[in-house]
């Protein structure tokens, strides 16, 4: 069988304007987890649009899609080609999920939910002669399912080739997420085996890797047995977690020996109603400050994201929030507008309370505000948000942050951190664009081991895969390196 897996650039990534740098960072793991079940005699081609061209004159038998918000548009455009040159078309993903029906029109299936027991199912019955129109993911495990096909991934087009999941989904639910809608009918936080996960990290070149989980500390006991596991095999890592996972102490120690370099951590908001409000109780009562102090004594850097637009928040909320992560320290910030994505709690609510302002999914970016805020205009809330950006990010804030942290090593890494990522942003699209990412992977890889072992005592790490880190750390030990150590997710 002849089959095309495809992940559709977002509407933006076409204009002249587009930043190519948050869309080289991972390649579509999702699409090659799908790829795993296909029949090795199978001819697959797995195209990120992001970052090469569809070429779309081909014949394949079957097209897969993953379709998120802001690529929907793009997805259908491909799915409706495809379908009119005789292919059998499915779509997936979250988008999908929240809205089957729309999907629906483009596709000749559609899949809701997580596809590793639904897709295999698809592919018997298509092999069968006999697809359905749509498949609802109920099975929620992954013992025993084959791994990502890796074989797929371009590693040249990506700066953070080595991307993979501990874990599915999250434990907790807060309205705005999509976690709660695309994991409906059935567990909405599962984890594979500690042994597949350490399988999976063996089996990458070079030392980096990036967990996308939701929540890599979702469950504590499952988190500690892959650190105690990663102990010693010379990674550095990065992932994502909560401000609860951040405050324990253990769970952090092991996580730093085994190389956590930097963490991505929801804060959201400063305000306790906003959380009341957003469903977050996990985050209620939890000392911020505390956290991040911690993570900085382990070496571990904070890449910090907060939402603006939560019913508490008025025109003073962008200035008080940046201050706040300033004064912290904090190394690198994302912020984003609060999206109500179809399917969530939030989307229900704003639309019961007619506040949604746009159903043009190409908005639904967290940069633009689609739904009317209580206590400021949707201007308001996006020249606030783009302020916030500045903000952060100039020099005299990067200086301020800096020098929150006692140590010259913290300083300079802040400086070359916050000034090598998002004041060098050009020079990274070129970068790209020249097609040299894989030589500033080793910079990055050195400049995450030595910030941590400096902090956590950790001896000389191993050699993995790769290797030729020690001649990278000889350049950079003279310093001023750019760091790309933060890699700017979202939530
Ligand atoms: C890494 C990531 C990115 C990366 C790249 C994504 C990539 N290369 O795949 C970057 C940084 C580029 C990115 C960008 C954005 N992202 Co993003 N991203 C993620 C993240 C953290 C991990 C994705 C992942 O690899 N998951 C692990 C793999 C194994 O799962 P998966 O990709 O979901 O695939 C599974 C299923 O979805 C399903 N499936 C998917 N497609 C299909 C197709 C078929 C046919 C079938 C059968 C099944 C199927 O099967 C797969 C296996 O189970 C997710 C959150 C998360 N943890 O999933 C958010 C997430 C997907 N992103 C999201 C958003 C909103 C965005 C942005 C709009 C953010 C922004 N402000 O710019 C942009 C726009 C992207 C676009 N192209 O339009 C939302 C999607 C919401 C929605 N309703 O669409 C998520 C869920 C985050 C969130 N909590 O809000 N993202
Ligand atoms: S926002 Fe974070 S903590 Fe809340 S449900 Fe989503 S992934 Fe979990």
């Amino acid at each position: 069988m002849r089959a095309k897996l495809i992940l559709p650039a977002l509407t933006e990534a076409k204009s002249p304007f587009f930043r190519p740098v948050k869309y080289s960072l991972f390649p579509p793991l999702g699409l090659a987890t799908l790829a795993g079940y296909l029949d090795p005699e199978d001819a697959v081609t797995l195209t990120d649009e992001h970052v090469e061209q569809v070429e779309l004159n081909d014949d394949p038998e079957l097209v897969a899609i993953q379709v998120y918000i802001t690529s929907a548009r793009r997805a259908y455009e491909l799915a409706d080609h495809y379908r009119a040159r005789g292919a059998h078309v499915c779509l997936g993903g979250p988008h999908v999920t929240s809205l089957p029906r729309e999907a629906a029109q483009h596709a000749d299936t559609v899949f809701l939910g997580p596809g590793e027991d639904t897709w295999p199912r698809f592919l018997a019955d298509f092999r069968a002669g006999a697809p359905a129109r749509t498949y609802r993911s109920r099975d929620r495990t992954l013992a025993g399912h084959p791994l990502p096909r890796r074989d797929l991934i371009k590693r040249h087009l990506y700066l953070t080739p080595n991307v993979l999941v501990a874990s599915r989904g999250c434990p907790h639910s807060c309205d705005f997420c999509y976690k709660t809608p695309f994991f409906a009918g059935g567990k909405g936080f599962y984890t594979w085996a500690v042994e597949d996960v350490l399988t999976q990290v063996e089996s990458l070149p070079g030392r980096h890797l990036y967990f996308l989980d939701d929540h890599f500390f979702g469950n504590a006991r499952f988190a500690a047995e892959v650190c105690e596991g990663l102990v010693g095999m010379g990674r550095v890592w990065q992932a994502g977690g909560t401000v609860q996972a951040a405050l324990d102490r253990p769970l952090m120690e092991v996580a730093a020996k085994a190389g956590l370099r930097s963490l991505f951590i929801g804060f959201e908001t400063l305000s306790e109603a906003n959380l009341r409000g957003c469903n977050k109780p996990q985050n209620l009562h939890r000392d911020y400050e505390a956290a991040i102090r911690q993570l900085r004594d382990l070496g571990i850097m904070v890449n910090a994201s907060f939402v603006y637009g939560m019913d508490e928040d008025d025109a003073s909320v962008f200035e008080r929030t940046v201050e706040w992560a300033v004064r912290q320290g904090v190394e690198t910030a994302t912020f984003h507008i609060l999206t109500p994505y179809p399917g969530t709690k939030l989307h229900w609510r704003l639309t019961a309370q007619g506040r949604i302002l746009s159903q043009d999914w190409d908005l639904y970016d967290t940069r633009h505000a689609v739904f009317q805020p209580v206590h400021m205009s949707a201007q308001a809330l996006e020249d606030g948000y783009w302020q916030s950006y500045r903000d952060f990010y100039r020099w005299s804030a990067i200086f301020q942050g800096a020098w929150a942290k006692t140590a010259w090593p913290g300083r300079l890494r802040h400086l070359a951190l916050a000034g090598g990522w998002k004041k060098a942003e050009p020079i990274w699209d070129l970068i790209i664009r020249a097609r040299r990412l894989p030589g500033v992977q080793p910079a990055l890889e050195a400049l995450l081991d030595r910030s941590g072992r400096r902090a956590n005592g950790t001896g000389p790490v191993q050699r993995s895969v790769g290797g030729g880190l020690d001649l990278v750390e000889d350049r950079l030990r003279g310093g001023g390196q750019g760091d790309l150590a933060q890699p700017v997710l979202h939530r």
